[in-house]
């Protein structure tokens, strides 16, 4: 069986989890303390060298990092993931967005807001990753203007992938009543045959108020 390295505060994990749901794959969850250093431990670093969550074992053995690696690996065959290398290379083209735009500005974002560490960050930082986020926002708010999901008619695992931290950005402190297409396309996301709701805060983690190891 599977085994499915998880912290519920993690958004990236999310990802993993909400794949899992819809695909209804069958795993084993252990979840990684990340901020008791878990992560780092040399056990956990034979499976994801960087510490993070998420990360995947195969029943082989074989390990999988990176949320993103791991959904298209999962996905693989499914409707989830075109088989057409045009279509393929489109899903892999938001996915590095995701990384690069998304998850990098509303993910750290929203981590430094929820647990109170904003103010002790960089100004300039902030202020950069803001102004990257919302011009991500924009540029997926245009996006849904003209599409359903963001590789055209049919949800693919691109759409989950930013929907993990892009739907949270008030979180971020950001908010999203200006970005009516992107809204839109935030509750079809929502409607998808088994869509996972339950999104945990970093507050049922009292650890997560310091910094990571
Ligand atoms: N690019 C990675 C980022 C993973 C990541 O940053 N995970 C966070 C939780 S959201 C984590 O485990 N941080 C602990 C650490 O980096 O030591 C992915 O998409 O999986």
């Amino acid at each position: 069986m599977l085994t499915f390295y998880d912290y519920l505060p993690s958004q990236n994990a999310f990802k993993v989890r909400l794949l899992q749901s819809q695909l209804r794959i069958p795993h084993d969850t252990k979840y990684v303390s990340i901020f008791s250093g878990e992560g780092q431990s040399p056990e956990y670093r034979r499976i994801n060298p960087t510490g993070a969550v998420p990360a995947i074992r195969l029943e082989d053995g074989r390990v999988l990092a990176e949320s993103n690696a791991i959904l298209t690996f999962l996905a693989e065959g499914t409707d989830f993931m075109p088989s057409d290398p045009f279509e393929r290379a489109k899903v892999n083209q938001w996915l590095s967005f995701e990384q690069d735009y998304v998850q990098n500005t509303i993910g750290s974002l929203r981590y430094w807001t929820m647990t109170s560490k904003l103010d002790s960050r960089p100004a300039d930082l902030v202020r950069s990753k803001m102004a990257t986020a919302i011009k991500a926002l924009q540029i997926l708010d245009e996006e849904f203007s003209s599409k359903p999901f963001i590789c055209g008619q049919h949800y693919t695992v691109a759409d989950i992938s930013l929907y993990a931290y892009a739907s949270r950005a008030d979180e971020a402190g950001i908010s999203l009543a200006p970005f009516k297409h992107f809204e839109r396309w935030v509750q079809r996301v929502e409607r998808t045959p088994g869509f996972v709701a339950e999104i945990y805060p970093y507050s049922i983690d009292p650890r997560s108020s310091g910094e990571l190891a």
